[in-house]
C-alpha cells in the first residue's frame, strides 16, 4: 500500500487501504476491517486503532498505538534512564520481567542529552521510553504502556480484574507519594527537623506496605500473587535504596519482626534473575549517594 509520501512494505497490518482524510480503512485477509487513524510523529507513520477486536487493542477496547514504518523493527525500544534512580529502574524491571529486549541509554542529569530534552520537553526527566520513535514519559504511564502494548508477551503486570487493577494503581501511587518522596527528604533534608519528618513518614509507609503486601499477596510471594506484578516492579525500583538506608540514613527500614513479609519480599525479589541483572549493587549506590549528598551540602 502506498500512502501519500509513505510506503509500508513490511507492514504486518496493511493490505489495502482507502485514504479518507486522516483515517484509513484497512482490511486483513482473515479479519474484519478496521479503521485506523494516521498521525505522523518524527516523520514516522503512527497507526492507531480503536477496534475492540484488533490485536493491538486491549480487551477493554482501549485505544493503543502501534507504529508501522517502512523497514523498521516494530518493537524497537529505547530507554533513557540513570542506573540509580527508582523511576527508570522500575521500567527496566518491567521490561526484564516481561522478557523484552531494549536499548538502554544512561543519562547524565547534569548534562542531559538532546534526545532526552526533545523526548520529554515538559519535565526533562528520566525515564523516557522511546517505542519506535514515540516517546512515553512518566514511569507509571510507561509501565501501563508496556503492559498494554505487549499484552500476552511475558507475564501481565496489572491484574485482569478492574477492581484489582485499581488497587494496584492505588498502591503504586502510594509508593511514589508516601515512600519515595519522604525517603528523599530523610536522605537529604536540609534540617534535622526535615530529616526526622522524612524518617517518620518513610517508616509509616513501610508499615503500611507490610499490610498491603499481606492483603494483596494473600500468602503468595508477591504483591502480584504468584508472579511479579505492577506493584512489585514499582517497589522494586526502591530495593537498592531500601537496602542502603541504614548506611545512608542510619535508619533500619525493614525489620525481621516488624516487617517480616516485606523483608522476605525484598530478598526474594532481589534474587530473581530479571531483577538481579539491573538492580544496582548496594555498596556502589551508597558510595555514590554519599558523594552526591556531600556535594549538595557544599552548594
Ligand atoms: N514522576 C516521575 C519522576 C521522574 C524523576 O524524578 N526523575 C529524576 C531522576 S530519578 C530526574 O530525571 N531528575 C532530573 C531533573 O529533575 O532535572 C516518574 O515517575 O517518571
Amino acid at each position: 500500500m502506498a500512502l501519500p509520501g509513505l510506503a509500508l512494505p513490511n507492514s504486518q497490518i496493511v493490505l489495502s487501504a482507502a485514504c479518507t482524510g486522516p483515517h484509513v480503512t484497512v482490511g486483513r485477509p482473515s479479519r474484519a476491517r478496521f479503521v485506523y487513524s494516521l498521525t505522523s510523529v518524527n516523520r514516522k507513520l503512527i497507526v492507531s486503532s480503536s477496534s475492540i477486536n484488533n490485536p493491538y487493542t486491549t480487551a477493554g477496547g482501549m485505544v493503543c498505538t502501534q507504529q508501522v514504518a517502512a523497514g523498521e523493527d516494530e518493537h524497537e525500544l529505547k530507554l533513557l534512564g540513570t542506573w540509580r534512580g527508582p523511576f527508570a529502574m522500575r521500567v527496566r524491571l518491567a521490561l526484564n520481567f516481561k522478557g523484552l529486549s531494549y536499548e538502554y541509554q544512561e543519562e547524565d542529569l547534569a548534562n542531559k542529552s538532546d534526545l532526552l530534552l526533545v523526548s520529554n520537553p515538559v519535565n526533562k526527566k528520566v525515564p523516557v521510553l522511546i517505542h519506535n520513535g514515540m516517546p512515553i514519559c512518566e514511569s507509571l504511564a510507561i509501565l501501563e504502556y508496556i503492559d498494554e502494548v505487549y499484552h500476552g508477551i511475558g507475564p501481565s503486570l496489572l491484574p485482569a480484574h478492574p477492581y484489582q487493577r485499581a488497587r494496584a494503581r492505588f498502591w503504586a501511587t502510594y509508593i511514589d507519594n508516601k515512600l519515595v518522596a519522604p525517603w528523599w527528604k530523610m536522605f537529604v533534608g536540609k534540617t534535622d527537623k526535615e530529616k526526622d519528618e522524612g524518617t517518620k513518614q518513610t517508616l509509616a509507609a513501610v508499615d503500611m506496605l507490610e499490610r498491603a503486601l499481606r492483603e494483596c499477596s494473600k500468602g503468595k510471594p508477591f504483591f502480584g500473587g504468584d508472579n511479579v506484578g505492577y506493584v512489585d516492579v514499582v517497589l522494586g525500583g526502591m530495593v537498592a535504596r531500601m537496602q542502603g538506608t541504614e548506611a545512608l540514613c542510619g535508619v533500619e527500614l525493614l525489620h525481621a519482626t516488624k516487617t517480616p513479609l516485606l523483608l522476605a519480599w525484598m530478598e526474594r525479589f532481589g534474587e530473581m534473575e530479571p531483577a538481579k541483572v539491573v538492580l544496582p549493587k548496594v555498596d556502589r549506590l551508597v558510595e555514590f549517594a554519599k558523594m552526591k549528598r556531600a556535594q549538595r551540602a557544599l552548594i
